[in-house]
């Protein structure tokens, strides 16, 4: 990923969150939303999203504050500086939204948002994020297990792998009209990865909807591995036969494997992943296995070579 931009942004860089949601709103009026779709009732209340904490995914560790996981974010659509996503997200529209599951699945089908909203209860769980290039949130994510969705489209015998699959829309996403990745963004996950519980299909974080910085109207989120696997603003998941090759795989190859798993003993061809910073700590912490997962996860890869399979 771009260097460049590593430093921390500054706070004055990040919109305040209370200007954000005022100028996402004067956008959705500028851009001739008809009133009701602003309805129902005030903005606050419509971006709340309900779900009850699951116990068995909590962490003793500190929550990273609300304005670092809505500041500091990558998704290179909106540009590769972290404080870009806040600043220029804005212009994603998240109504109406679609979700298309298709590839290898008995019952292949478009979801409305709204559905997959309901299609099972939603659960709060704290998650750490690592970011391949060494920085780590720890962040209360709302959302419910992908394999809850995978059950409803029946995969085939043939599915070994799905794809998530982001917008391609530059009129929406101004970072698309740069050539630092191939868009859309897309990620992939082994057949066994989608379906371990760990596996969030993710709608809010902190009591809220997504905010667009973070891949609102749903993303996924797969903990135990590199942050990059965690594809943001998904509009198909394709259930395919084959290893799908991820827009990081083929910006870089030999940095950026499809396995991904957080490992401190495999290095980033251009730099250690031995130790991560934890957002607003001054030094520097180990990187656990797994991102700390290994005693869930680590099954999955017994009797593979992970410095091979990266
Ligand atoms: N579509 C899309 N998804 C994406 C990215 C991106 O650039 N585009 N960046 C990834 C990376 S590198 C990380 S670390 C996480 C960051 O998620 P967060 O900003 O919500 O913390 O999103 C991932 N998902
Ligand atoms: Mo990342």
């Amino acid at each position: 990923m771009r260097h460049k931009n590593n430093t921390r942004i500054l706070p004055s860089e990040i919109t305040p969150r209370e200007h954000y949601y005022d100028r996402r709103r004067f956008m959705q009026l500028a851009a001739g939303a008809s009133i009701a779709s602003l309805l129902p009732g005030p903005l606050w209340a419509a971006d709340k999203l309900e779900a009850s904490p699951n116990k068995a995914y909590q962490l003793a560790e500190e929550k990273t504050p609300y304005k670092d996981v809505t500041g500091y974010n990558n998704f290179y659509e909106f540009g590769t500086g972290k404080g870009d996503p806040a600043q220029y997200a804005h212009t994603l529209k998240t109504r109406p939204w679609t979700v298309t599951v298709e590839g290898e699945v008995h019952k292949p089908k478009t979801f409305a948002i709204e559905e997959l909203l309901k299609l099972a209860a939603m659960e709060e769980r704290v998650y750490r994020l690592r970011c391949v290039e060494a920085w780590s949130m720890v962040i209360p994510w709302i959302g419910y297990p992908l394999s809850e969705l995978v059950k409803q489209v029946e995969p085939t015998g043939n599915a070994k792998f799905v794809e998530f699959i982001t917008l391609d829309d530059p009129m929406q996403m101004p970072g698309q009209r740069s050539t630092v990745l191939e868009w859309p963004y897309n990620e992939g996950l082994r057949m066994d990865e989608a379906m371990h519980p760990l596996t969030l299909l993710t709608f809010g974080l902190y009591g809220e909807m997504l905010p667009n910085q973070n891949g609102a109207p749903i993303r996924i989120v797969v903990p135990w591995k590199y942050g990059f696997k965690s594809a943001k603003s998904i509009v198909k998941i394709r259930f395919t036969e084959h290893q799908p090759v991820s827009a990081w795989m083929k910006a870089g190859p030999s940095e950026y494997g499809f396995y991904s798993n957080v490992n401190p003993e495999v290095d980033h061809a251009r730099w250690s992943q031995a130790k991560e910073r934890r957002i607003g700590d001054f030094f520097k912490r180990p990187t656990l296995p797994f991102n700390g997962y290994a005693d869930q996860v680590a099954g999955l890869y017994s009797g593979m070579d992970l410095q091979k399979y990266f």
